[in-house]
């Protein structure tokens, strides 16, 4: 068997994030966060599921430490919970809550395995929600680079490699306007500023960043959803473009050019944030990476009844079943398994964006997955893997300044509303034993590291 080759020194690890895999949510003086608030809420979370235990790593980390090392992995993406560090969200610190990461990071060097540790992966602190309304409020941006700051400090001598924040486009679109994610509002006023605020808050990290740990390497990591339209009529053309610039580039806009993109910005008029005179010359700040998250493209048609956009973006109805949509192999998310998307994606940042130094910071497939014999056989998922891969491996031979790929995940773990009934793992978790089993995907990926460079 031939497997994707990628070039020496090129990372290879895992993603997780701390609400999803942690449990311990009031352990060591941690306080609240919006997700714990959210999944106590009735209705919430499938099934009436919460993360109090997930994967219980804030008790145990080395286990799965000890599986990367076995896989071969030789880097980490973990987040830290803000309300770990600093309860209240500002102000005192929880040292004990510092120590934990610190501990982490202790464990994976000595395994050579690098960290990238992301700063916000959704779990704003509850105290904060309540004083400024979260990334909807302004001040939000400054008590996250506050925050930012303090946990840099803390570990900056020891992990150099920093992500501020994770997927601010899920976080805006699910927390603030869709409802399905914490802190479950549906406002499009409070989405623009969201997004935005997240984005000023990156930018104010970056620098607080750098002034604590000179040779740290900051970037972001935006989720990249390519929308294309639904048929070549033009004005369902003019719908994905528009499309595009919500879920994409108003994101990588920002970042790379300083500014929103038209027609989207002119399109969402009363909606608009308020832009301070330095907010875009913040945001735009150089970053030293791009982290990517891509899952799978999406289609639009033009739709005069959507306010804004005037696009509608067609869901696969997810129905827990993998299944095959005109000729299409889907995963049991409604996601549809297409890797040429990811590979124009790629070719399309090196084009459009100045072809950044970049990491696939995740990228990864849920399938229905079953335990038989302490074996669990996922082909599905290591045919998703093997075509997502190659067509990373392809985008490097054909010039993608693409330096590492976290698959997502380390192991099964709590997919927020959906709870635990979508299993992203390569390794099997049986949340009530805490067994781990690694799926026949974790040894194809431990097969793949293995055999880097042998291809002649
Ligand atoms: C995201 C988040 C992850 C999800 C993963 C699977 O990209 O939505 O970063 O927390 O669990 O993507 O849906």
């Amino acid at each position: 068997m031939t497997y994707p080759q990628f070039p020496p020194n090129f990372l290879f690890g895992t993603a997780t994030s701390a609400f999803q895999i942690e449990g311990s949510p009031a352990a060591d003086g941690k306080g609240k966060s919006i997700w714990d608030v959210f999944t106590h809420t009735p209705g919430k979370v499938r099934n009436g599921e919460n993360a109090d235990i997930a994967c219980d790593t804030y008790l145990n980390s080395e286990r799965d430490l000890t599986l990367m090392a076995e896989l071969g992995l030789n880097a980490y993406r973990f987040s830290v919970s803000w309300s770990r560090v600093l309860p209240k969200g500002r102000g005192q610190v929880n040292q004990r809550g510092l120590d934990y990461y610190r501990r982490l990071v202790d464990l994976l060097l000595p395994r050579n395995i690098t960290p990238f540790i992301t700063l916000f992966h959704w779990d704003t602190p509850q105290a904060l929600q309540e004083l400024c309304g979260g990334f909807a409020g302004r001040d939000m941006a400054n008590y996250f680079a506050d925050y930012s700051e303090v946990v840099v400090k803390a570990l900056g001598d020891r992990a150099k490699n920093w992500i501020t924040l994770n997927e601010p486009w899920e976080h805006s679109a699910f927390g603030h306007l869709l409802g399905d994610h914490a802190p479950g509002h549906h406002n499009p006023w409070e989405y623009f500023r969201a997004a935005h605020y997240q984005l000023l808050g990156h930018g104010l990290a970056l620098e607080r960043i750098r002034a604590a740990s000179p040779d740290a390497h900051v970037g972001l990591t935006l989720s990249l959803t390519p929308i294309y339209p639904s048929t070549s009529n033009p004005k369902d053309l003019a719908a994905a473009k528009v499309a595009n610039q919500f879920f994409n580039d108003f994101f990588l806009d920002a970042v790379f050019k300083g500014k929103y993109p038209n027609p989207l910005w002119k399109q969402i008029g009363i909606a608009r944030p308020k832009v301070g005179a330095d907010d875009m010359k913040i945001i735009s700040r150089p970053i030293d990476f791009l982290g990517v998250n891509y899952y799978s493209r999406e289609f639009a048609r033009a739709a005069w009844y959507v306010p804004f956009l005037r696009a509608w973006v067609d869901e696969v109805q997810v129905n827990d079943r993998e299944q095959i949509i005109n000729g299409q192999q889907y995963t049991n998310f409604g996601r549809e398994v297409y890797a040429p998307a990811f590979y124009e994606t790629l070719i399309h940042l090196k084009n459009e964006y100045g072809n950044p130094r970049m990491y696939i910071t995740e990228n990864g497939a849920s399938f229905t997955d079953v335990l038989e014999n302490g074996k669990v056989h996922d082909p599905l998922r290591i045919a998703f893997l093997e075509s997502y891969m190659e067509a990373a491996a392809q985008a490097i031979r054909d010039g993608v300044n693409l330096h590492g790929y976290f698959i997502w995940s380390l192991m099964d773990n709590f997919e927020w509303r959906e709870g635990f009934s979508k299993r992203f793992g390569l390794v099997y978790v049986d949340h009530a034993t805490q067994e781990r089993i690694i799926k026949d995907s974790g040894y194809w990926v431990a097969e793949m590291i293995r055999t880097q460079g042998c291809v002649k």
